[in-house]
């Protein structure tokens, strides 16, 4: 018997046929195949099921009546053939019988759910010791008794398909709103013009630093930068124009870091460099790196007018046991320093040249 015979057949048209341990009912229903039932028979062909049963009558039978209904039918003789078929075939549909000499289809069942992406049916005789909950404990979708009625197959194989494409939208759903809750996460902890981290997301990382600085008697030091007459460049060229300068600095910062260290926009045009595991002098060396690439950097404001930025900074290596407020201000306090200097460098302040904060290093 063959699909195409069975076209225009009454559904079903299989008569006496032996299926399982018992005989295969007799199906009078008379109905014949209607436009709807063709298009979903068009539709169905997508989906490839697997029968997977050990009596070659059985999976004959069942694997006739699954093309019959329009689905592109599988079979296999035990579960090493099924595995093998699943692996070089996109099946999404199995139903296999339990008892079968080798494997048994509980174990199949239990792999086809660890290793594929194939909802499970299992078929079993109403004399045989295994119970849907030993079935369903191993990942199966349903649950079948022989003698299998076509009829019902074929209304489990619809619930297993509206199963799996609801699964199937849930789990895009889902990526979705992962995607969505990562994004607005990220955005969170970001400054929306220079793409670096935030001032907010900086205490929280210096906290946490500062933490494991303790911990694990690491240095830590930290980067204060601010750009040089940065007013003034706004008020002869314009803030937009200001805006790229700050966009430009932010990318040319990241640039210049090493992969343990983070850039944060601090404030207006201030910005931070936390440098875990690294000591005070190594951290002037990255500031003074940095201070030197933004100052060869060629900015233009205006067609033909070609100007240079300069920055000054601050830095200060962390002092055990002092407050995180002391150590952030101390490297404040060694920009103020650059500043005063006249800009355009780096100057570097050990915890004990303060006398106002509380230093127990
Ligand atoms: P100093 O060398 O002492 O740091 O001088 P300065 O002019 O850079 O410092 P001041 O604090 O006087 O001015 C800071 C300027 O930074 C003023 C403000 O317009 C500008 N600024 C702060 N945030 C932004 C911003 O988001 N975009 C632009 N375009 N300008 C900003
Ligand atoms: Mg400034
Ligand atoms: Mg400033």
């Amino acid at each position: 018997m063959s699909s195409g015979t069975l076209a225009y057949a009454p559904i079903p048209v299989v008569k006496m046929r032996s299926l399982g341990t018992e005989s295969m009912p007799v199906e009078t229903n008379q109905k014949t195949v209607s436009g709807s039932d063709k298009i979903m028979r068009q539709e169905n062909k997508d989906i490839n099921i697997l029968i997977v049963d050990d009596d070659p009558s059985v999976r004959e039978i069942m694997h006739e009546f699954v093309e019959f209904s329009g689905y592109r039918s599988y079979k296999a003789e035990d579960a090493a053939a099924a595995l093998k078929l699943l692996e070089n075939n996109s099946i999404q549909i199995v139903v296999t019988d339990i008892t079968m000499p080798g494997m048994d289809g509980l174990e199949l069942t239990d792999l086809i759910k660890k290793d594929y992406d194939a909802y499970v049916i299992v078929m079993t005789g109403f004399n045989y010791d295994h119970t849907y909950e030993e079935a369903v404990g191993k990942g199966a979708s349903d649950f079948i008794t022989k003698p299998v009625r076509f009829t019902e197959l074929l209304l489990r194989i619809k619930r297993v398909l509206k199963e799996r494409q609801m699964n199937r939208e849930r789990n895009s759903m889902l990526m979705l709103l992962f995607g969505m809750m990562k994004e607005l996460k990220k955005l969170a902890i970001t400054d929306g013009l220079t793409g670096l981290y935030n001032s907010r997301h900086f205490y929280k990382q210096i906290e946490s630093e500062v933490e494991r600085s303790c911990r694990y008697i690491n240095p830590l030091s930290l980067i204060m930068l601010d750009i040089d007459y940065f007013k003034q460049y706004n008020d002869t060229y314009l803030h937009v124009k200001g805006d790229k300068v700050l966009m430009r600095i932010g990318r040319l910062i990241k640039q210049s870091l090493r992969s343990m260290d983070s850039a944060y926009r601090y404030g207006g045009e201030e910005f931070t460099i936390i440098l875990p595991e690294t000591k005070g002098d190594e951290a002037q060396a990255v500031a003074d790196r940095v201070r030197t690439m933004i100052s060869s950097e060629i900015f233009t404001p205006e067609p033909g007018k070609e100007v240079s930025i300069t920055i000054s900074a601050g830095v200060t290596q962390y002092c055990p046991g002092e407050t995180l407020k002391a150590f952030v201000q101390r490297s404040d306090e060694a920009l103020f320093m650059s500043k005063d200097k006249g800009r355009n460098t780096v100057t570097f302040l050990n915890g004990k040249q303060i006398s106002s904060v509380d230093i127990t290093c």
